[in-house]
């Protein structure tokens, strides 16, 4: 935060972190403050306006404020809401199974492939099963990349194939078998219903019948699926917002030579 607007008093407040609860910094350490936004199904007024405050008092905001309220239609409310929140988390309790790698650039990922493989890496790509997002696995494989990350298509040491959407396991796991493909990446943005989990295992259960999983990498992604979940599901990582071509290539090859494939 900028020093200039702060009293000697307010800055000897920042330093009273305790990452046993820890809480939201807004202005000093420790205020709690947050902002939230929802919608409610009612029409824009002040009962409405009331309703928002009660309801963030529920979630253990205090002194909540409507700082904007919006209408949306006629039945239909937008709320900004400002408060501080009561609750803290114990940082030094808080685990996460989280994928560890340093990132590579685009240029180190193609030569750690020369180096270690001396030949081009085949990838493979789909948004797999009824799902037809194609926007998260286009924005992995295609060469313009994505948010300032290129794409797997553009580095000069993968073959990158970008299957589209709404590719049925069978058809992903023949293209797999046919490429020779090293990488396997699948894309899962529906969750409805878990069909998400149902079909993710479906793959490696097709892959284990025809002996092929322990043969490649299989990677999962979305913005419902962590790194947790997929490993659950026998992947060997899950990738979800926030992550790009980069961080799935580093992981890959690394994973590749880490098992000792060639
Ligand atoms: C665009 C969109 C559509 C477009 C898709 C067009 C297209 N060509 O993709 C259309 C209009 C077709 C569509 C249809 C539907 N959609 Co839609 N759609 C969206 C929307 C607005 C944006 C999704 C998106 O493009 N995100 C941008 C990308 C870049 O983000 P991302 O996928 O998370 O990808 C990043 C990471 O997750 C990761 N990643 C993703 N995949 C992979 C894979 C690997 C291997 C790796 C390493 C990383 C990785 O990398 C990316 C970059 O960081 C979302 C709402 C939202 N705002 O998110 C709803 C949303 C996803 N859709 C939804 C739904 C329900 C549907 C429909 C079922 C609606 C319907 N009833 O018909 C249909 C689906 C039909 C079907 N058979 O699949 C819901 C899903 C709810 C849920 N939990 O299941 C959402 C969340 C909307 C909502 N709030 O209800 N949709």
């Amino acid at each position: 935060m900028s020093s200039g607007a702060y009293s000697m008093e307010e800055k000897k407040f920042d330093t009273k972190l305790d990452l046993k609860a820890v809480r939201p910094y807004g202005d000093t350490m420790n205020d709690g403050k947050v902002q939230m936004s929802f919608t409610l199904p009612v029409k824009n007024e002040e009962r409405a306006a009331e309703a928002a405050r009660v309801l963030a008092r529920k979630m253990g905001l205090v002194e909540p404020l409507v700082a904007e309220r919006k209408t949306l239609d006629d039945e239909f409310t937008f709320f900004v809401v400002y408060g501080k929140l009561t609750h803290s988390v114990n940082y030094e309790e808080v685990q996460v199974d989280a994928v560890e790698i340093e990132t590579m650039t685009m240029d180190e990922t193609d030569a750690f492939i020369r180096e270690n493989f001396g030949r081009k890496l085949v990838v493979i790509g789909a948004s797999t099963g009824t799902d037809a997002h194609t926007v998260g696995i286009d924005a992995i494989m295609n060469m313009k990349g994505y948010a300032g990350h290129f794409g797997l298509e553009r580095y000069e040491m993968f073959d990158a194939y970008n299957l589209g959407s709404q590719v049925s396991n069978e058809e992903f796991i023949a293209k797999a078998v046919e490429l020779k493909a090293d990488i396997l990446l699948v894309s899962q943005t529906v969750t409805q219903k878990d069909i998400h989990i149902q079909n993710l295992s479906e793959l490696v259960e097709l892959m284990e019948a025809e002996n092929l999983r322990d043969k490649v990498i299989l990677v999962a992604g979305g913005p419902r699926i962590s790194h947790e979940l997929a490993k659950e599901l026998g992947y060997d990582a899950g990738f979800g917002p926030g992550q790009y071509a980069d961080d799935v290539a580093t992981f890959a090859v690394e994973e590749m030579v880490a098992r000792g494939m060639k």
